[in-house]
């Protein structure tokens, strides 16, 4: 699995609790980090250079742990590999159902508002209801770079929620596997209005394991696996943040 950096982390953990007889390898594209400003042709060659790293060291299937990368570039890495290829969307049919204003935001980077296949996500789950496309420039870059405790990442925060709840929102999907890590301060932002936050991380596991069940190479190890990490930009700062975010010490390959 891999996302631009540490995001994918959040998809990661859930994988590594419910489905432990898996061997996780996961990459972190640090180097090349954030792909929410870059051009479809840019995202989609750093999908195919990581996918062919994976496929080298012989992975069962992939899951690109990043929204950004799944509208931008799954349809074409599904057509040129023969391995499932999962990818995360965010949870906008779940959140539209549960919705009692029905009235949902959907947090995104810049590149997924702009993508048509999002938006064809949007407009085939909406079943009516206002959906308000919320891009959030600035909050990758907070988690990449341990900023979530500070003043500047509360701000961007504010100035991305406040005016949704004001519209009425109930329920918000978090449609970059970044996001997650912020959950807590988003909470405290929604506290006492009935606002449910709605994540992908259960989903996309479900579909992995489903998938591995149905071709009949789920669960393989015998005993639980430590993931393996790497990034595209392995240093001491790197693995700092990939312990944090981990909530364990882990020691990043090169
Ligand atoms: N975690 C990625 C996503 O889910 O879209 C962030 C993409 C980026 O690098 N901006």
């Amino acid at each position: 699995m891999f996302d631009s950096g540490v995001g994918g982390l959040s998809i990661a953990k859930c994988i590594a609790e419910q489905l432990p007889n898996e061997q996780l390898i996961y990459i972190a594209d640090t180097l090349h980090a954030p792909y929410g400003e870059k051009s479809i042709a840019y995202i989609t060659e750093r999908v195919n250079i990581i996918a062919n790293q994976l496929i080298a060291q012989g992975v069962k299937a992939l899951v690109i742990a990043c929204n950004t990368a799944t509208v931008n570039a799954i349809d074409q890495l599904r057509a040129r590999v023969n391995i499932p290829v999962i990818g995360v969307e965010p949870a906008i049919k779940p959140a539209v159902q549960q919705s009692i204003n029905k009235k949902v935001a959907v947090l995104v980077t810049q590149a997924t508002s702009e993508n048509e296949r999002f938006n064809a996500l949007v407009n085939r789950y909406k079943n009516g209801a206002d959906v308000f496309i919320q891009p959030c420039p600035g909050l990758v870059e907070i988690v990449e770079s341990s900023q979530i405790s500070t003043k500047h990442c509360n701000e961007l925060l504010n100035q991305y929620i406040e005016p949704l709840l004001a519209q009425g929102v109930d329920n918000i999907v978090l449609g970059c596997t970044h996001y997650p890590f912020l959950q807590q301060k988003i909470q405290a932002i929604v506290a006492n209005r009935h606002v449910t936050i709605v994540e992908t991380a259960s989903p996309v596991t479900r579909q992995l394991h489903k998938r591995l069940t149905e071709l009949n190479i789920a669960n393989q190890c015998q005993k639980a696996k430590q993931v393996i990490f790497y990034s595209s930009k392995p240093c001491s700062k790197q693995q700092a943040l990939f312990s944090q975010l981990w909530q364990q010490s882990i020691q990043l390959e090169m």
